[in-house]
């Protein structure tokens, strides 16, 4: 039985005050993805990758896994803190291998002992689980298929997702991680049998993995061939059987929006219609990303327009990856604002590491007010500071190299929290949803305030060009992006 009233398992929103939340785990046994039909991994270092191949399948160093574990164990400390300080300093980055200015955050006993310049804050303490330790080294096979190793149990937001009082499990689209949310099966099973008649434990039918679910050719695609596909929306998986990762989805109470990626198909879109009908499930498009995985680098709800605070309801956008006019305008017609994060501290990324420079908007809602960033990402620290917000840090960037950053690195269970009806104003009709008109490629202007609909318009394009990860450097070289054409009239 609940013990406050509230089932033991309860998240609706990415914002409700955060009571219980699983956080990631580097197991000594930890790997680097497999080559496989929906994964094909590179070294980011062009010095490295002349001279090794990508080490698909080898188990991660030791070293990088005590580095790794270290930085989530600091994490959950500082979740598990019921005050911290927060202090500008200059530190050496052992992922950076370099000094750098960070943003501190250390946990203190004493509020009294507050330290000369540093923000205090009485955050209140969340309780942390763990996923179970396993040997990802092991060979994964199913009818047709085989896999060399698995992969790791650093994200369990990929794996795992609450809505509502429900925990579901995804299905996945890299054959690797076919049994990573077992890592997280006795929290889930704890959970569900504390209290059975409150909380639903689910999974979408696992897929078949075959050949036949992929698109073959999505590696080989020349730039002109994938920017024809952006605009179809057709990425490694096609939509034979339901395919998604749970972190592609964003729970704003009676809404949901769901990213259609690399690693999730209409039809696990339709899946998830289906399965939560007293919810309306949102399919969203990024157009100029190109190799889209995981809304949380994209498309962040930071508070709704109810909360307590200056400028209302905001979300956080990635400003390379522009929504849709089409979809954002559900947001703008229920007071919301879009924020323009502001770009990354940092553009180098760790060598072996599959994700975006965007890691630096993959923040962790600790409540409407406080969220936990990456120590080093001070522009947005600044940012969310100016808008009211009451950010806390921690170092992440060693877990950059395990697929994700801080959010990527949990899996939020408790929040308070109910079904928020946060878009009153919307006809849905799920029936409708799948009928969109691909070829609408019209992105919100990230550069105009479109009338105060977008805070902190983009006003320095150079910032972005010269640097980045293939996808951002395919959207910048695309003749419709409006990066491109930004740098041509300049
Ligand atoms: N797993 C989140 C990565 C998203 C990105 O690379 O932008």
């Amino acid at each position: 039985m609940p013990t406050n009233g509230t089932p033991v398992v309860n998240a609706w929103t990415q914002w409700g005050r955060l009571e219980t939340v699983v956080v990631g785990r580097a197991d000594p046994k930890s790997c680097h993805l497999p080559h496989e039909p929906a994964c094909h991994a590179e070294i980011n270092d062009p010095l490295i990758a002349d001279a090794i191949d990508w080490p698909g399948g080898s188990v991660k160093s030791a070293k990088s896994v005590e580095l790794a574990s270290a930085q989530l164990a600091n994490f959950c400390a500082v979740l598990e803190a019921e005050t911290v300080q927060v202090k500008s300093q200059k530190a050496f980055d052992s992922e950076l291998k370099r000094e750098v200015q960070k943003m501190r955050t250390e946990v203190i006993q004493n509020p009294d002992t507050k330290e000369k310049d540093s923000r205090v804050l009485q955050k209140g303490r969340i309780s942390t689980l763990r996923p179970t330790e396993m040997d990802w080294s092991q060979s994964v096979s199913g009818p047709g298929w085989s896999s060399t190793s698995q992969y790791c149990a650093t994200c369990p937001r990929d794996t795992m997702i609450t809505i509502g009082n429900t925990i579901l499990e995804a299905t996945m689209s890299k054959r690797s991680r076919y049994f990573e949310s077992l890592a997280c099966r006795e929290i889930s099973l704890k959970l569900w049998r504390q209290d059975p008649e409150h909380v639903k434990f689910w999974a979408c039918p696992k897929p078949s993995f075959a050949d036949s679910m992929y698109h073959k050719d999505f590696w080989e695609l020349s730039d002109k061939q994938r920017y024809e596909r952006m605009r179809s929306y057709k990425f490694c998986v096609n939509e034979t059987e339901p395919i998604f990762d749970a972190a592609d989805i964003t729970r704003c109470g009676k809404d949901i929006f769901v990213q259609k990626s690399m690693t999730t198909n209409d039809s696990g879109i339709k899946w998830l219609t289906s399965h939560f009908p007293e919810l309306r499930v949102h399919p969203v498009h990024f157009p100029y990303d190109l190799y889209p995985s995981h809304i949380d680098c994209t498309f962040v709800p930071l508070r709704p327009p109810s909360a307590d605070a200056g400028d209302g309801g905001l979300v956080l956008i990635n400003s390379e990856r522009p929504p849709l006019k089409s979809e954002a305008e559900l947001w703008r017609k229920n007071g919301w604002k879009l924020l323009n994060a502001p770009l990354p501290a940092q553009t180098d990324r760790p060598p072996f590491s599959q994700s975006s420079y965007w890691l630096s908007m993959n923040l962790l809602s600790l409540g409407p007010k406080t969220m936990v960033i990456e120590e080093n990402e001070i522009p947005l620290y600044n940012v969310l500071v100016e808008h009211g917000f009451d950010p806390i840090t921690v170092p992440m960037r060693h877990m950059y190299d395990y697929g994700g950053g801080i959010h990527c690195s949990t899996w939020d269970i408790k929040r308070e929290d109910s079904c928020v009806d946060c878009f009153p104003n919307q006809e849905y009709a799920p029936k409708h949803l799948y009928e969109q008109n691909f070829s609408d490629i019209d992105v919100v202007d990230v550069t105009s305030s479109n009338d105060g609909f977008l805070i902190n318009p983009l006003t320095d394009i150079d910032g972005i060009c010269g640097v980045g990860t293939l996808a951002s450097k395919a959207s910048r070289d695309c003749p419709d992006s409006p990066f491109s054409k930004k740098m041509r009239t300049a």
